[in-house]
């Protein structure tokens, strides 16, 4: 792995770089132990404390630092970037840092940053009508909640399409590397076009441990995790040690050189035509889990073990020697240094941060709905097969709506605010009339015989269904627009993907200042009754009972019966998450098609009586124009 020695930071800039990190360890104890007295103006005692202690400390020094050298590149560079925090149970450090940088007060006016401000919010982490411990959706500057491990890089990769001056850093957790969707998610790397996309800078946190055990990648040597990374086709630098002076040294310089390497990739792409897949860099950081925290409790080891994972010491309350090494903890940040007397940062902290929406709390990409554009929809009426006698004529559903979905591409050509996501079934689903207008994208080796593999492209074709969904709900999450066809029995690979993505709109739709993002659109295909090709293997029609659990107003569920209602249902699909299984005689094998039975005027009607009620019919979300009027 590559290791950069320089030491880019003078002693200004050091001292302001360490201040603001250990500025942010300072609040990020603050919140999982202090209910009052948040700048230890008096000495602690037991009823400053919370009564239950909640949190996770270990990641928290890791991500605060993170933040600190992003916020350096960013001011430095001038960059559009945003951060994704893989270990998202790491609450408290995204909260410390988004309020430091005043994201957090812009958003909440009520949590000033002062001392009241400082005070609420310690006090409402993780506590009765406060904010959850996690970098959830009330966390500006987030699209993606840490609750369940593996989807950070994938989401990354779905918000950098199409998003090309836009940089997503990726903190993925050295446990979350051992999960199956995001080990499969380095694989986007070749599915990025470093021309009409964006770049991802992931950084895996190498700090040792999960809750109780070390992780892999931290247990097998450098040279092992340099070639497994080349492999799977990046250019990993390390950063690793415990000495704070030198860390911020090497961690300042090799941002320095991975931005270089992104902006050296995108110009050789973007002005030279160099058509050549970029090996990307990467960061590992190796530094002690809940470093700076305390060293021991009760003999034990806890810096630099797992023990730190959550609250290094618990019952504070009802040990004075812990309410005191608490103190001493929280002191040893050195608060006087880095607030005035009446809470507020003082200038040295702030001065330097990036401003305005350069602000990783404050990018408008983090908040999709701000920049959604409707899409331009053809006219479903176009593309109707005749019915002249209902049950006369044979059609394919999904052939016909691959019309449709071509014609949509088409329309958003100058956009590119589109995709299509599938795990390899674009064609078997019958959709390839899109590929008349464009191709799938793929930055690998091309053969002659491969057909619609381009750099560029709408359609999303990988075998995994984890990646096609964490880049759908990156892309949605961002502010476009998508749709993922998948074979009914397989879809439930994403099950509870789908559960976390519903309870994420769920959360931003209690937000008012978040803004609304399309829907996640599903198309079933290939149905439990129509596996004459495969068999038993095939069927599975669980998703459907999966998804109606959750309320009408998150999910909508189509089961249009016939060709024509098949083309109907995206214009009816207006709900955050939608989903059709087309007609039991939808697709594959394609020797017999689907009795149209609907002529248009019928096919709303059968649409919209789906388990949808009567407001299925309201404004869509991401279609334009909106179905107000029909024909009689
Ligand atoms: C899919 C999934 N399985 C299990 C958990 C429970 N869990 C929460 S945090 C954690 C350890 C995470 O370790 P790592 O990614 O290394 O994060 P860090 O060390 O930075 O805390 C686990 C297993 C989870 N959140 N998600
Ligand atoms: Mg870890």
């Amino acid at each position: 792995m590559k290791i950069i020695d320089g030491k880019p930071l003078d002693a200004d800039e050091y001292a302001r770089i360490d201040a603001y990190w250990r500025a942010c360890n300072y609040l990020s104890v603050g919140q999982i132990y202090l209910l009052a007295n948040p700048l230890l103006t008096e000495p602690l005692n037991a009823e400053h404390t919370k009564p239950r202690l909640l949190g996770h400390w270990g990641t928290a020094p890791g991500l605060n630092l993170l933040y600190a050298h992003l916020n350096r590149v960013i001011a430095a560079r001038d960059l559009d970037m945003f951060v994704i925090t893989g270990p998202g149970h790491g609450g408290p450090a995204l909260v410390a840092n988004t309020w430091l940088e005043g994201s957090w007060s812009d958003t909440y006016p009520a949590v000033s940053r002062d001392r009241t401000g400082m005070a609420k919010l310690f006090r409402q982490f993780s506590f009765p009508g406060g904010i959850p411990s996690h970098v959830a959706a009330d966390v500006p500057g987030s699209i993606h909640e840490g609750g369940e491990l593996g989807y950070s890089l994938s989401h990354a990769f779905g918000a950098a399409f199409d998003n090309p001056d836009l940089i997503v850093a990726c903190v993925v957790g050295d446990g979350e590397a051992e999960t199956g969707p995001l080990a499969t998610a380095w694989h986007s790397n070749k599915f990025l076009d470093p021309v009409g996309d964006g770049a991802v800078l992931p950084i895996l946190h190498l700090n040792g441990y999960k809750i109780a055990n070390p992780t892999v990648l931290a247990r097998i040597d450098d040279d092992d995790l340099a070639d497994l990374f080349r492999g799977y086709g990046w250019d990993p630098y390390l950063v690793a040690g415990d000495d704070p002076p030198a860390v911020h040294q090497q961690l300042a310089a090799t941002f320095d050189a991975v931005l270089d390497d992104i902006a050296a990739a995108q110009r050789r792409a973007r002005a030279e035509g160099d058509r050549q897949r970029p090996r990307w860099p990467m960061v590992v950081l190796r530094t002690p889990k809940g470093w700076t925290g305390p060293e021991e409790v009760d003999g034990q080891p806890v810096e630099g073990t797992w023990r730190s994972h959550q609250v290094p010491f618990g019952a504070v309350r009802d040990h004075p020697e812990r309410l005191r090494a608490l103190e001493t903890w929280m002191r040893s940040y050195r608060p006087e240094e880095l607030f005035d007397e009446d809470g507020r940062p003082l200038s040295d902290l702030l001065s330097w941060l990036p401003k305005g929406d350069r602000r990783m709390g404050s990018n408008p990409h983090t908040n999709g709905g701000v920049l959604l554009k409707d899409l331009t929809l053809p006219d479903f009426r176009d593309y109707a097969v005749e019915v002249g006698t209902p049950g006369a004529t044979n059609s394919e559903p999904t052939r016909v709506l691959g019309n449709w979905l071509r014609d949509v591409i088409r329309a958003d050509e100058q956009e590119h605010s589109f995709r299509l996501f599938g795990p390899d079934e674009t064609a078997s689903n019958r959709l390839d009339a899109v590929y008349e207008v464009t191709d799938k994208v793929w930055e690998a080796d091309v053969l002659d015989t491969d057909e619609h593999l381009a750099p560029q492209g709408r359609v999303m074709e990988i075998l995994s269904e984890h990646l096609c969904q964490g880049w759908l709900e990156g892309y949605l999450l961002t502010g476009r627009h998508g749709l993922f066809s998948c074979y009914e029995a397989f879809i439930h690979i994403v099950d509870s993907m789908f559960n976390q993505h519903a309870k994420w709109l769920k959360a931003t739709g209690e937000l008012d200042w978040r803004r609304d993002i399309a829907s996640l659109n599903y198309l079933l295909t290939s149905h439990v009754w129509r596996q004459d090709h495969n068999g038993f293997s095939h069927q599975d029609p669980g998703f459907v009972d999966h998804v109606v659990n959750k309320k009408a107003d998150v999910i909508r569920v189509y089961l249009p019966p016939d060709t024509n209602c098949c083309c109907r249902w995206p214009i009816t699909a207006c709900a955050p998450v939608a989903m059709s299984t087309s007609s039991s005689r939808a697709n594959s094998p394609p020797r017999t098609g689907s009795a149209s039975t609907t002529p248009w005027p019928t096919a709303r009607v059968e649409s919209a009586s789906g388990s949808g009620p009567a407001t299925t019919m309201a404004t869509p979300t991401w279609c334009s124009p909106a179905p107000a009027t029909f024909p009689p």
